[in-house]
């Protein structure tokens, strides 16, 4: 499987020097203080992030965090500059955040969700700290966990959609969304309570969300996981289309964007495994 994932590194034309880092023997990941007596899992997952849109060559060292059937996730966890990387866990219904690209240990462990919940990452509370989240697909219900551990709750977008969570309006509270996978549409709504609705890309593409123009406000974005191409709508949720694109990694990675160097702008990644 090594020789196997740096053949697909050099041909996807990720730097040779962060290929070089993959060989090294997988960290550990732990289950966190509380599970210390639980056997540690092998991390599998290997990260390439890239703090420039126009390079396909990730810009910080790779790194192991999370193993399958982990869900990779990143966010700002810790309010320090830029997001980090996490991983949520849909069969123990916990979150494993990391502070750092050092992958292996996390710091923080949440116990969060039911059986089919998928994980969801935001500033509920505009405080600059990402807080997470689930979504329950069999009902349409966005639940927001607060650092404190209380929850609330928001029903949007029908059922069995893809949450998507962003800062539509701008106002540094992140909002709720949905991606309509067979019509490839956004669904998306602000503050107000008002919806605003984006058809962009082809349907079944991977949605994403993420503040590429550093405007303040979130936009859409999609992954084709068929040319492994990672398109930006730089307008956002205006009616005009501008999208940069570019091809980041390989056909079978795992696609997600953040802010990685905390200037504000967010940026691509892939999760190789
Ligand atoms: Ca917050
Ligand atoms: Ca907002
Ligand atoms: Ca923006
Ligand atoms: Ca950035």
């Amino acid at each position: 499987m090594r020789t196997q994932l740096l053949s697909q590194l050099i041909t996807g034309g990720v730097a040779a020097a962060v290929a070089a880092v993959v060989i090294a023997a997988p960290n550990v990941f732990s289950r966190g203080q509380t599970q210390a007596a639980a056997p540690a899992a092998v991390c599998t997952y290997n990260w390439y992030l890239s703090n420039s849109r126009t390079s396909g060559t990730a810009t910080i060292p790779a790194f192991a965090y999370g193993n399958t059937p982990m869900v990779p996730l990143a966010g700002n966890w810790d309010g320090a500059s830029g997001d980090t990387p996490g991983a949520y866990s849909p069969d123990e219904h916990k979150f494993f955040l990391s502070n750092n690209f050092n992958g292996g240990v996390g710091q923080v462990t949440i116990a969060l969700g039911n059986n089919g919940d998928r994980p969801i990452v935001g500033d509920w509370n505009g405080d600059g700290t990402d807080e997470v989240g689930t979504y329950t697909p069999s009902t349409g219900t966005f639940t927001k966990r607060a650092t404190d551990g209380t929850t609330t709750t928001v029903a949007f977008g029908g059922k069995y959609r893809t949450p998507l969570i962003g800062d539509w309006d701008g106002d540094g509270v992140d909002d709720v969304g949905v991606y309509r996978a067979s019509d490839a549409a956004f669904d998306l709504r602000l503050a107000d309570g008002s919806t605003r609705s984006i058809v962009y890309g082809d349907p079944y593409w991977k949605p994403l969300a993420g503040d590429w123009n550093g405007d303040g406000r979130d936009e859409p974005g999609l992954y084709n996981p068929a040319n492994a191409t990672f398109y930006f709508r730089m307008s956002g949720i205006d009616p005009t289309e501008t999208t940069e694109k570019i091809r980041y990694g390989d056909t079978g990675d795992r696609a997600l964007v953040g802010d990685w160097d905390g200037n504000r702008t967010s940026t691509q990644g892939v999760i190789k495994s």
